[in-house]
Order: structure tokens, then sequence, then C-alpha cells
């Protein structure tokens, strides 16, 4: 970096403080000073100034950094991003763009973009590369498409993504060509939680309304660094307005700092906390007994499951003291049905996750919080007409079944990326050779880094269409330019969050696209076209969004308008004399499907593995200024975080001879990797943490370089044995000075 790219950490917090990092950006990219920020979320507000050229622009658009798509305004001069706003507009995410939000411009201008098609000439790996122009690319990626195809059959071929707008594209891409194996994201991520919480409520996750609830208990989530909108600001808000935040975490993050209570729970032992405190209000009959019965099925079940579960066991496997779980059931029914276990997002933690995540979700049914103020909310009734739909072609030679199908018995249908990567390095029980990858970074997501180079090295073709030569791009043979988010025009989305009910969002081009980049959906078209396939793809994206909002006015007239449909409707009582859609049609503290299944029919405690002597429990986490390993090369935000040091506590540092800022190894069954000791009091003595997205091997990146350590090449693979998402918390390591 040279020195004028530098800003000092103390200016841009003081600028991303007040709002205006953004500002600084637009000082280093040389662009005209940033003016005052509109913030009325009105376009037609447009600042005008006497030299024509100079007019500063406003066009709406949202953050693509997080899952969480925040509103945003860009400022548009001479064709150029010179700072952007949060869209005040935006329900969700209101007048709040986060730091990585703030300093997005960077990836827009990042030296280190991929300009043009990427073919690799040396071994996998090596760094050498050939330029190529798009037709080339194109036809050469279209023969590998019919050679694995003929080879291996259709499914040969792994089409896998990250949260994004364009990602049901390739979903869609995959459908047609012929493949079943979509593996994705969402299988390191949230699956555990969504199937726990699917299975009670017959729609998973319900939405938590965080802004009127009067106790939240948050487990193995970190709302204040994790952020997701709006729950992050409500959750702000709730606790300013007088509700209770409890926080259980083997971490003191800044979550667990700012609520009245944290308990640093034993990792794994989260679902004996729970059962508890169930025990202790059926026990007591805190319950309301009317909602019980009217809205939910296998109460006596679960009243006889959890009577052994007493706080004083609890204590025992938790090492919350049995009075406090005596005292936080009582505190918590009292303030039902305004109360919840938050329902998280990340639930790739244990091999039982599942489970835990379906106790979460049943102490929910037994406050009788579904459906209400304060509780967890159902989802509103907004959907977008499904555009250009189709009937994908069946192809006589296929597989009977997905490669990954039944490794585990409550897996959802794309299949899941680790038995998906362990069927790729097997090959059993049939070879998959091809991999599509768009927006995600396996080489840096999954857990045991040399098991994905493995998995690469056993591909006959990998396609990776990137902003930036991440390690997943570094390691395949074709590496396809994408352009950035505010480069794009993308199909309208509906989300639903927390207490802003649900919204509905596109974005346009706010600047042309730099270099040779392309939007994932014209490689696809042009590769449909190429494969025979052009009639699934023969629209284009004004077209597509023009179906999906057809008869819909009002929102095309929102987006136009203010950037952003809020969808105003009650948030409450949307089930109200309906029927759930279990199978029982109520809310499920027992389950029924799961018996016959042959599965616990209420969730049975696991006790987690002891960790080993001289050995640390592993667990990963997040920080407020860097997502995964997506920003980690903007060299704004690696002024906060410039590498990923291992959390460890004061006294298991001087047990075994580490100060803070040692260079120390750290050492699990599958590697070893070297960083510094970060000795901190805001962690167990039994556990360590570390950071994502470090430790990178590509040389592309040149602002991150090779700082830091990879924590994916550190973590064992365990999956969860119900539905076979990634289980990142069940490594045990050891340390020592390097
Ligand atoms: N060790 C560890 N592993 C984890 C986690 C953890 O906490 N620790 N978390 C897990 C979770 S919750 C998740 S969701 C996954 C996330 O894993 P991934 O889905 O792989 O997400 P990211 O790491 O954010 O990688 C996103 C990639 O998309 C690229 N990209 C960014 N913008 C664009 C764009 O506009 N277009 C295109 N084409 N590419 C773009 C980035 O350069 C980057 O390479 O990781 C999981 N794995
Ligand atoms: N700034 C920022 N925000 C993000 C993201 C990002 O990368 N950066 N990523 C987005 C994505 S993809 C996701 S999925 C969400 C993730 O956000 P969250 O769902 O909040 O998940 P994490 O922060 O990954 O992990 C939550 C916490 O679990 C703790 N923990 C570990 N083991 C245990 C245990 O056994 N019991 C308990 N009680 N706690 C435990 C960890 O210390 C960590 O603090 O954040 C989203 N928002
Ligand atoms: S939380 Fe931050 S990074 Fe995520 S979408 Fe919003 S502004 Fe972007
Ligand atoms: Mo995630």
């Amino acid at each position: 970096m040279s020195n004028s790219n530098k800003m000092s950490r103390r200016r841009f917090l003081a600028l991303a403080g007040s709002g205006l990092a953004s500002a600084g950006i637009s000082e280093h990219l040389g662009a005209l000073k940033a003016r005052a920020s509109n913030q009325s979320g009105k376009l037609d507000d447009v600042v005008q100034n006497p030299n024509k050229k100079d007019r500063l622009e406003s066009k709406f658009s949202f953050c693509n950094f997080c899952p969480n798509k925040c509103g945003l305004i860009a400022r548009v001069q001479n064709k150029r991003v010179i700072r952007l706003d949060p869209n005040p507009n935006h329900a969700k995410s209101r007048g709040m763009i986060c730091a990585r939000g703030n300093a997005g411009i960077q990836q827009l201008y990042d030296p280190d973009r991929l300009k043009y098609p990427l073919l690799r000439k040396g071994k996998r790996g090596e760094g050498k590369w050939q330029r190529l122009s798009w037709e080339e690319a194109l036809d050469l990626a279209a023969k590998k498409f019919r050679d694995i195809a003929d080879k291996y059959t259709r499914c040969g071929w792994w089409f896998t993504w990250g949260a994004d707008a364009q990602a049901h594209f390739v979903h869609r891409f995959a459908n047609v060509f012929g493949s079943y194996h979509k593996a994705n994201h969402e299988s390191l991520c949230f699956w555990t939680r969504n199937r726990g919480f699917l299975d009670v409520f017959g729609e998973g996750p319900p939405y938590p309304d965080v802004l009127n609830s009067k106790y939240i208990i948050m487990i193995g989530a970190n709302r204040f660094e994790s952020l997701i909108t709006p729950d992050s600001i409500d959750l702000m808000t709730a606790i300013q307005n007088g509700a209770k935040l409890l926080v259980l975490d083997p971490r003191r993050t800044k979550t667990a700092a700012r609520a009245q209570e944290w308990h640093p729970v034993k990792p794994g032992t989260d679902m004996a906390f729970v059962l508890a405190l169930m025990q202790v209000i059926i026990k007591e009959e805190l319950y309301n007994p009317e909602i019980i019965l009217k809205e939910t099925t296998g109460f006596n079940d679960l009243a006889e499951h959890v009577r052994s579960y007493t706080p004083e066991w609890a204590a025992r496997e938790t090492g919350i003291p049995a009075r406090e779980i005596k005292r936080i059931a009582r505190e918590l029914a009292q303030a039902a049905p305004a109360a919840m276990v938050y329902p998280g997002r990340r639930s790739s933690f244990y091999t039982n996750s599942t489970e835990i995540w379906r106790s979460f979700a049943i102490l929910n049914g037994l406050l009788g919080n579904f459906d209400r103020p304060g509780g967890l909310l159902a989802r509103q009734d907004l959907s977008l007409h499904e555009a250009k739909s189709y009937l994908a072609p069946w192809y006589e030679d296929n597989p009977s079944e997905r490669a990954d199908a039944h490794k585990a018995p409550l897996m959802f249908e794309d299949g899941a990326m680790l038995t998906m990567r362990d069927v790729v390095i097997n090959e059993d029980p049939y070879p998959v050779k091809g991999l599509f990858a768009y927006h995600t970074n396996p080489m840096q997501a999954m857990p045991n880094r040399d098991k994905t180079r493995k998995m690469l090295e056993n591909m006959e073709f990998v396609i990776s269409v990137d902003i930036k030569m991440s390690d997943t791009a570094w390691m395949s043979d074709l590496v396809l330019p994408a352009p950035s988010a505010l480069e794009r025009r993308d199909p309208a989305s509906v989300k639903q969050a927390g207490s802003a009910g649900a919204c509905v969002y596109s974005r346009d081009p706010v600047v042309p696209p730099l270099f040779e980049s392309r939007p994932v959906f014209e490689i696809l078209k042009d590769l449909a076209k190429r494969l025979d396939l052009g009639k699934f793809f023969d629209f284009d994206l004004k077209e597509y969004r023009e179906e999906q909002l057809k008869g819909m006015p009002e929102v095309k007239k929102a987006l136009q308008e203010k950037g952003v449909y809020n969808h105003n409707a009650s948030l409450y009582g949307l089930y109200k004399d309906k029927s759930l859609r279990t199978s029982s049609g109520k809310i499920e503290l027992s389950s029924a499907r799961y018996k016959e299944k042959g599965l616990n029919p209420v969730p049975v405690y696991k006790r987690p593995q002891e960790v080993p002597e001289n050995s640390f429990r592993l667990v990963v986490g997040r920080n407020a200024c860097y997502t995964n390993s997506n920003t980690q090369n903007n060299w704004l935000l690696l002024q906060f975080v410039s590498d990923n040091p291992l959390w460890i506590n004061p006294r298991a540092a001087k047990r075994i001879g580490i100060r803070d800022g040692d260079e120390i190894k750290v050492s699990s069954s599958v590697s070893q990797v070297r960083t510094v000791a970060k000795v901190t009091q805001d962690i167990r003595e039994d556990t360590v943490c570390m950071w994502s997205g470090f430790g990178n091997i590509s040389d592309g990146l040149t602002q991150v370089g090779h700082k830091g350590a990879s924590v994916a090449e550190l973590l064992e693979d365990h999956i969860d044995t119900l539905n076979a998402n990634a289980a990142l918390h069940e490594t045990f390591v050891k340390v020592k000075q390097a």
C-alpha cells in the first residue's frame, strides 16, 4: 500500500462514527470532495453544481458485503461513486450502513479486481495464467460442460454459490443443465437452525420481534458484531426501552459486554440450560395453559422428557449456577409472550446442532410467543411472481439421486458442502468432476482446507466467478471477472427480517461496469446458448423483473421513488384460527414425525466431548469490520482488523508460558498454523477463538497479502448428524510457542 493510501486508524474511526467514512474514501480516490449528506431519502434532492460536469447524482442500490443487503444511496459524480450513504427509507436497515458498507467503494475501485477471463496454465494453484477473450472463455467452458457431462453424466457437475441476488440463476442453470448438485454456503451456515425451527413451527426460522421484546436470551449469536439488520439496531433500542438481554457465549463479545447478563457457558452445553429452563417453567406451571392447549401438541411428552433435566443437573453441565437458571426461567416466563430465545443465524456449531436449535424453538413454543408482539413472527404474505417459469428437461442417463443423498436423515434437497466434498474426493457413489463456483470461497469457508484442496485437485474443471482472486479462484481452471454490486442490474428480491417485516428491493447499475467484468446472469445466458439451453435464458433482467412485479404497481413505484418497498402489513396474528404447516397443524413440542423416522421426538441432551488435556476447544466468530473472506482485501477495513490472532485466556496462557503478542503454533489433528496470541479475559479458559478469512494462499490479494493464519486450515470437518450442516466447533487444538 502506498503511503498516500493510508489513513490513520483514529481518523477512519472518527469518520466512520460520524457516518462520513466514505468522504475519506473519495479523497483517496482523488475524486471531488463529497458534499454534505442527503439524508432525506428522496432522489430528486440531487445536488446541482453550476458546473454541469460536476453534477452529483444520487442512485439507489443495496449493499452486497454480507447477507443483510442494507439499503444504499450512491452519490455519483462523473460516473464515479464518491460515497455511499444509507437509504433511510429502508425499514430493515433504516439510516444505517456499517463500517463494511461504508468502506464498500474500495471493492469497486480495488486495483486487485479481476479484469478479464483467465485460464490456468501451470499446475493448479501455481498462479500462472493466460488471458482469454470472453468468446474463448465461454467456448472453453461450454466444451468442458459437455465433456464432463458425456463422461460422467450431467450430475458430474456441482454448482455452488454465496448469498447474492443472482445466485438463483445459478440454481436455474443447474436445473436445466441437469445436475442435482447445488450444495452451497447455507450448509456451512444456518441449516441446523432452519431445520430445528421448521420442524417445530412449520416454517423456519421465524423472525424475532426484537424491538418489542422484553426479555431476550441470546445463545451463540453476537448481534453487535455479527450484524443482522434490523435486529442489531433494534436490540439497542429494546435495551434502552428496558428490555433485558442475556447472553450465553464462551467469549465476552461486544454483545455480551452490553448485555445485562453474560454467562460464559461451557461450549456445547446450551441445550442443558434450555431443557432446565423448560423443566422449571413446566414444574412451576409458568406457561399459559390456554395457548399450550390450543396452539401446541406434545406438551405431555415434553413435560415427561424434561422432568429429570433439573437446574442442578444443568448447572453441572453448563457451569451456570442452578439458582440463576431458576431465576432466569421465572423472569423469562413472567415476560412471555414478549420474551424469546433469539433464533440466531449461524448454527454450524456441533454434531447435534439441529437438536440444540430445535430445543430453542420448543422453548419459544412453550413461551407462547409465536405470532405475537415481542416474540417470533411468522412469514408475511408477500411474494413476487415466478418469472420466466420453466420445466427443466429430464435426462434419462442421469443417476437416480444426488451423490450425497442419505448422508443424513434430515438434509435439505440441494445437498451439503462437506458431504459433497467427500463425494468428490472419494468418487463415491459416483464421480463429480466439474465445479462452478459463484460468489463463494470454499477454500476459506469450508473447514479442513487440505481436503478442499484435494477436492479441487480431483476435479477436471473448476470455474470461479468472483470479483477478486480469492483462494478458490486461485485454485481454479477458469476465472471469470464479476462486476461489483454497484455495477450491475439484479432481479427483485423479497426479504423479511425481524421487527421490520418484509420488503422488496432491487438494483440497477450505479456506474457502468469496469474492465471486462460480466454479471453471472450474462455468463449463464451465453453458456446456455452454447449448450442448446438458450430458451431457458431467453430474456434480459429488465423483462425478468417486469414479470416478477406484474400487477404490483405500488411495489414498482416504491422501488423507483424510495429504492425499496416496505410491506406495511400486520406482523402479528397471521396464523390466528389457521393451522400451521407442521404435520399436526400445531406447534410441535414433541415431533411424531421424528418418532416415525426413528429419531427422538423430543431433543435429548448429548454431552459434548471433554476437552482433552493440554488442549482447547477452537470456536469461530465474527468481527464487525469484515465479512468472512469477502471484505478482507479492503485496505480501509484492514486498518481495524489486520490479522487474526488466537484469543486465549490469561490463566491458560500462563500455564503454557505464552504472553500477549507471542508468536505461537496452533495445531489440530488436521494441520497446524502460526499466528500470534491475544491474551484476553474475554474468553473461557478451555476455549480459544480465531476469525476467518486470513492466511490466504492467493498472490492476487495484495492488500491482505498472506497475513494471519487460515482457521479453515485448522478446523476439522465434522457434520451435524441430522442434516449434514458443517459443525465448526468440534475441533480441539494444542498451542505452543513458535
Ligand atoms: N472458519 C470459519 N468458516 C466459516 C464461517 C466462520 O465463521 N468461520 N462462517 C460460515 C458461514 S456462516 C458462511 S455464510 C460461509 C460464507 O462463505 P462464502 O459464501 O464463501 O462467503 P465469503 O467468505 O463471504 O466469500 C464470498 C466470495 O464472494 C466474492 N464476491 C464478493 N462480492 C462479489 C460479487 O459481487 N460478485 C461475485 N461474483 N463475487 C463476489 C468474494 O470476493 C469472496 O471470494 O462461511 C462459513 N465458514
Ligand atoms: N460484521 C459481520 N456481520 C455479519 C457477518 C460477518 O462476517 N461480519 N456474517 C453474516 C453471516 S453469513 C452470519 S451467518 C451471521 C453470523 O452471526 P451469528 O449467528 O451471531 O454467529 P457468529 O458470530 O459466527 O457466532 C456466534 C457466537 O457463538 C459463540 N459460540 C461458540 N460456541 C458456542 C457455544 O457452544 N455456545 C454458545 N452459547 N456460544 C458459542 C462464538 O463465540 C460467537 O461469538 O452474521 C452475519 N453478519
Ligand atoms: S450489515 Fe453492513 S455489510 Fe452487511 S449489508 Fe448492511 S451495510 Fe452491508
Ligand atoms: Mo452465514
